[in-house]
């Protein structure tokens, strides 16, 4: 029969998160485990639960027994949740040596993380700003993991806390965007008319010349994109064709992809200019792509070129969300700031829960609907486990 050696890791952050999970497998690791940690049902272990129990370690040391949470992840492999402070770990980890555990200190050499932790490292991975790298970071330490472990403990208790925990679901899901802006940038696409200055707008918003702008109508053929930083937040600004309806065959296709874009952001700025005789230019782009957005896009209405409005017709700005000048500059701040007041208004506490992946997302929207404490309970265990 095969055998495999025993091993401990700490699968979480050293020393800075509430709470500390250690990875413990190998051949017999449940015998092991057996001899440091007293569940508080008798049962055998099965993979995907969430067991409760006292940590005794070694008998002679005379330390108290300490809370904590086995997950048996598979045959011969656990997870030890614990106190996140130094003294709780090192416990853990001493009394298993005693038993011939090996402790390494590479997750990757461990081979295996809880996979809460494991979806926070590889989100931190691709965080590109201090922001969003501190929230994916508040994710590594543990800040989902511990919310989800604290639910489990309460759903094993009164049936009313799991309306509480519904509740608690419902307000961590409101972060949804910001979990997904930490390993992708916030999209942006500018929509509009031909010639409204929608490549103006994109040099002026990152700060170099990425689309050549040109005083013709059907300067852009296709999408144009650049990424830059606004106050902390990744921002993908895109720039399309201008839209209009008697386009030729090309410019058809640089539409169509143009369209497909709006549907696809985060935010559409929907840019306009005044015409000369200060009336709105009347082509209903705005419904055209309401239609199409998804229910998460939101639509904005720019009004560029300021510098050629006339004082007289406040009627007409009083329709747009920003008005600016891509030539000279006016408005640019208040614009940037709009850009990502959606992200400012969603930005979470420090330390608390985000859900970053949309397994997280899914499951917690289960979560949110279930029916039963013990629905709850299964949910806990995949978004823990699966
Ligand atoms: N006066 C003034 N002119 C502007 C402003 N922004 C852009 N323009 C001019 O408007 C013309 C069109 O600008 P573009 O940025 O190429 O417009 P566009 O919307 O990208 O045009 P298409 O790619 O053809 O759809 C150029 O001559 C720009 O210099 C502005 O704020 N004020
Ligand atoms: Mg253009």
């Amino acid at each position: 029969m095969c055998s495999f050696p025993l091993a401990c890791c700490l699968l979480t952050g050293r020393g800075l998160g509430a709470v500390a999970v250690i990875g413990l497998k190998g051949t017999a690791a449940d015998s092991v485990l057996l001899r440091c940690f007293q569940p508080a049902s008798g049962s055998v272990f099965t993979p995907g639960q969430i067991r409760f129990g006292l940590w005794i370690g070694q008998e002679s040391d005379g330390l108290a027994p300490e809370s904590v949470v086995v997950t048996p992840v598979a045959a011969d492999s656990f997870e030890i949740h614990c106190h996140g402070g130094a003294a709780a770990i090192e416990r853990i980890v001493s009394d298993l040596r005693s038993h011939g555990v090996k402790c390494v200190e590479s997750v990757l050499e461990f081979g295996e993380q809880c996979k809460l932790i494991a979806e926070a490292t590889e989100v931190l991975m691709h965080s590109t700003t201090p922001r969003t790298a501190a929230i994916a970071m508040d994710q590594q330490r543990g800040a989902m993991l511990q919310w989800c472990l604290a639910a489990a403990d309460r759903s094993a208790g009164q049936s009313d806390s799991v309306t509480i925990m519904q509740k608690e679901a419902a307000e961590i899901l409101r972060c949804k965007l910001i979990g997904e802006v930490l390993a992708r940038p916030f999209r942006v696409a500018l929509c509009g008319s031909p010639n409204v200055g929608k490549s103006s707008l994109l040099n002026r918003i990152v700060g170099y010349d990425r689309s050549i702008i040109f005083d013709q109508a059907g300067t852009t053929r296709d999408v144009l994109s650049a990424t830059t930083v606004v106050d902390g937040w990744p921002i993908e600004v895109m720039d399309t064709a201008g839209i209009r309806q008697d386009a030729d065959a090309i410019e058809r296709e640089g539409i169509d992809r143009a369209l497909h874009v709006a549907s696809q952001a985060d935010l559409v700025l929907l840019v306009d200019q005044p015409l000369r005789d200060n009336e709105l230019e009347s082509f209903d782009l705005g419904s055209k792509i309401a239609s199409m957005r998804t229910p998460e896009t939101t639509i904005r209405r720019v009004l560029n070129k300021s510098d050629q409005l006339q004082k007289s017709n406040s009627f007409v700005t009083n329709q747009y969300d920003f008005i600016v000048s891509a030539l000279q500059g006016d408005g640019l701040d208040e614009l940037l700031l709009g850009l990502v007041s959606k992200l400012n208004h969603l930005q979470p506490e420090p330390g608390s829960p985000v859900p970053i992946t949309s397994r997280q997302v899914e499951i917690l929207q289960r979560f949110t609907d279930a029916q039963s404490g013990t629905d709850c309970e299964q949910l806990l265990i995949k978004l823990l486990n699966e």
